[in-house]
């Protein structure tokens, strides 16, 4: 007889930041996780899994993956948006999870096996000025990263996306503002990149996140103004609701683009994609309906010559990471992973055995994910609320962070 889902918990815990984690356990005593953290609107998907997924879970066979994501989906009548996506992602992940224990294999054997041995990643350098974060790009050299993303303070704003770590401050605080002024920072921004080529020489792949600031022609101007350092990319430089505004970007520039980490379906990339408007899609395992659905998602963007670089800040649990390894290792067209180490905490709750080494990710060789959670030890970090920031521009006008 086919196994079933016998209980499915959703465990919300704060060590050192909020993680969502869905555990989900079935009759011939198997159990999977899955990440369902959606950083500043945590419990939104806590209900959701807890109010209305839950109880659709028990009873049904775990090896149903696609079955399961089809009726979590289509069954919803609501399509779409990040709150009903990431808690289909944990579903999703956390049912891999079980069918590669089953399996007795590491999830990225049940994949279609290894393309690779290890994983191209890389960390952030983040400084209040050029000097500042220069030193950070050294460190990170000397431990041996092969790409680093460096952002810096631009002279004359006080607080702006990067040089004040997102969310890992300010718990239990309402919205930190940072200020914005577009005009400073594409003067600046050509000058930080000139010292860091400087700085690391030619082989060091360099890369920049502009986080949704732009309006289109200036995101091009920024874009053909940083050509000479060679980015391997330049990240969300502009909102993409508006696929098509990535047309007159991409006219303008060969710098690299890369987009997509608030996508939570294929729809929000589909012009992206198919029109070839960038060169590396950004979409989660946790915030993009999991393994099934990012499969979907990097298969259409394969067909485009587009490579995968998918999001990886530290507010996507180790669980994502683990889950981000395997896909990565086994699909063709992986280009890079985010890495952000997590805070100290998180080791208490989650056991994994994904590594870092010489400035490469490994995804481990245990059956399934390769992560546990430890849910007494979660119980010691109870949940705190926390935003992430808020941003506007120096006349007060709301913008985007
Ligand atoms: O702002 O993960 O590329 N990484 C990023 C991140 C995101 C946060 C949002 O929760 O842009 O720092
Ligand atoms: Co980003």
């Amino acid at each position: 007889m086919a196994d079933r889902i016998v209980a499915a918990r959703v465990i919300v815990t704060s060590p050192g930041r909020n993680f969502v984690t869905l555990k989900i356990e079935t009759a011939d005593g198997l159990s999977g996780i899955g990440d369902a953290t959606l950083n500043g609107r945590e419990l939104a998907v806590a209900a959701y899994l807890q109010e209305h997924l839950v109880p659709l879970l028990i009873g049904r066979d775990p090896a149903r993956i696609e079955d399961t994501w089809q009726y979590l989906y289509r069954g919803a009548y609501w399509r779409r948006g990040p709150v009903t996506m990431t808690a289909i992602s944990a579903v999703d992940t956390a049912l891999w999870d079980i069918k590669a224990k089953a399996a007795g294999m590491p999830l990225y054997q049940l994949l279609g096996g290894a393309s690779r041995e290890h994983m191209l990643c890389y960390t952030h350098a983040d400084g209040t000025t050029i000097e500042h974060a220069l030193d950070v790009v050294d460190r990170h050299v000397s431990a041996g990263y092969h790409a680093i993303r460096v952002q810096a303070g631009v002279p004359g704003l006080q607080r702006i996306y990067g040089v004040h770590a997102p969310g890992a401050v300010d718990m239990d605080a309402l919205p930190a503002e940072g200020d914005w002024d577009t005009a400073k920072y594409l003067r600046f921004a050509p000058k930080l990149f000139e010292a860091a080529r400087l700085r690391v020489g030619e082989d060091m792949h360099l890369l920049h996140d502009t986080h949704h600031r732009l309006l289109p022609n200036e995101a091009a101007q920024l874009g053909k103004s940083l050509e000479p350092f060679n980015l391997f990319w330049l990240e969300d430089v502009t909102p993409a609701e508006n696929q098509e505004a990535l047309r007159h970007v991409r006219r303008h520039t060969t710098t690299p683009l890369a987009i997509g980490e608030v996508f939570n379906t294929i729809w929000d990339c589909q012009a992206l994609i198919t029109e070839q408007l960038i060169d590396y899609i950004r979409t989660a395992v946790v915030h993009a309906g999991g393994i099934t659905h990012l499969r979907r998602i990097a298969d259409l963007a394969a067909l485009y010559g587009i490579r995968t670089g998918c999001h990886g800040a530290a507010d996507l649990s180790p669980v994502t990471m683990a889950a981000a390894l395997h896909f990565g290792r086994a699909i063709p067209n992986f280009g890079i992973q985010e890495y952000s180490v997590h805070p100290n905490e998180a080791s208490e709750v989650f056991r994994w055995d994904w590594r870092l080494e010489g400035g490469y990710l490994f995804s481990g060789e245990s059956p399934g994910l390769g992560i546990t959670i430890d849910e007494a030890a979660a119980a010691r970090f109870p949940y705190r609320r926390a935003y992430l920031d808020v941003n506007r521009l120096t006349d007060g006008t709301l913008w985007n962070w």
